[in-house]
């Protein structure tokens, strides 16, 4: 009897509770009040000293960002990758030209192997389209011969997917046939520019004003995997995905094809899809109008 504990709510520090207690031995009820995981407002942002914490209760923290309860809900940066961290091969080389969005894309990758996450120190962007090809062909050599290396994901902010040039990369890749998986991080435009302009001049004119009239906004958002699709001659899988829906039911696809010898661009949408194409079949979506998405049909 001395043994058994009760524990009244399932939030962190009540199944931390459990967790520690039953690993010592103790007969442990937790009991919570709600049903379900539910939307709790949250900053999104774990420290160090949580991270540790949750190592020790044996919580893999990239999974973290697992599924939000609200599968209709707009994609963000973090609960994308670990999808895509998921339902890539673990031995996957992630060329990450992810900008602004390169933190939270990082520590839901969280790399374990040496030489598997590839990034660029200096500041001239675009070089991952053309990098992920130049890995790709480099593993298969190490591997054997074609077809026959790594797994290779490229994920890229949607203003440096551009500067990449695609027509050229996914020319070249299906001319060659080096297929990779490519994820365009569609925020809508250039974050970084306002975030510069932020740190310098934080109650600046620019501070006040939104990013059409900074210039920085891409409305209505180009069609990118379009753009690959055509230059590849159609021999490309391409998709659009919003939430998270989208995302299961479009990734495994984009994966196999990879897979298969095919490369596949997916554009994600991020934080919702006003302002952003909404597939061949559909319209664009502008001021909220959602239009149809999902796999490009031809
Ligand atoms: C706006 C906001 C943003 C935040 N952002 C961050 C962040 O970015 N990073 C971060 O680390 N932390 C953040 N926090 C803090 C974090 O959410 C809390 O520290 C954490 O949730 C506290 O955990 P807890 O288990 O003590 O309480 P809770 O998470 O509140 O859990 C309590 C649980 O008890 C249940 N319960 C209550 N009464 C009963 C009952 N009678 N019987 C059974 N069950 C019951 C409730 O349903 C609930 O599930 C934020 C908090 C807020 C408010
Ligand atoms: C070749 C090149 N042109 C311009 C810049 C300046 N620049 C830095 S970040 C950035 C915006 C990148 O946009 P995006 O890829 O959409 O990422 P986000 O800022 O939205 O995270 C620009 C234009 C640069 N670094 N390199």
């Amino acid at each position: 009897m001395q043994d058994e504990v009760l524990i009244l709510g399932g939030g962190v520090a009540g199944c931390a509770a459990s967790i520690a207690l039953a690993r010592k031995g103790r007969s442990v009820t937790l009991i919570e009040r709600e049903p379900t995981s539910r939307h709790k407002v949250c900053g999104e942002f774990l420290s160090g000293e949580a991270l540790e914490d949750l190592h020790a209760l044996g919580i893999d923290v990239a999974s973290l960002g697992a599924l939000p309860s609200d599968l209709s809900a707009p994609l963000n940066a973090s609960t994308l990758t670990a999808q895509v961290r998921k339902a890539c091969p673990l031995d996957t080389i992630w060329c990450i030209e992810a900008v602004t969005l390169t933190s939270f894309v990082a520590d839901q990758i969280s790399p374990t192997l040496p030489h598997s996450f590839i990034n660029c120190g200096g500041g001239g962007l675009g070089w991952s389209g053309g990098a992920a090809l130049g890995i790709k062909l480099a593993s298969d050599f190490e591997n054997g011969g074609p077809g026959k290396g790594k797994f290779v994901c490229q994920i890229v902010g949607d203003g440096t997917y551009l500067f990449s040039v695609p027509g050229s990369v996914y020319w070249i890749s299906q001319r060659y046939k080096i297929p990779v998986l490519t994820i365009v991080l569609n925020n809508k435009g250039w974050n970084a520019p306002r975030r510069s302009l932020l740190l310098v001049h934080p109650d600046g004119e620019g501070s006040k004003v939104g990013n059409e009239e900074l210039n920085i906004s891409f409305t209505p958002t180009p069609d990118y995997a379009g753009i690959a699709k055509a230059a590849a001659g159609g021999n490309l899988w391409a998709g659009i995905a919003g939430n998270m829906t989208e995302l299961m039911d479009l990734l495994p696809q984009a994966v196999e094809s990879v897979r298969n010898g095919i490369g596949a661009v997916l554009e994600a949408q991020l934080d919702g899809t006003d302002g952003k194409y909404a597939g061949r079949s559909g319209k664009l979506v502008v001021n909220g109008a959602v239009g149809i998405k999902g796999q490009h049909a031809g």
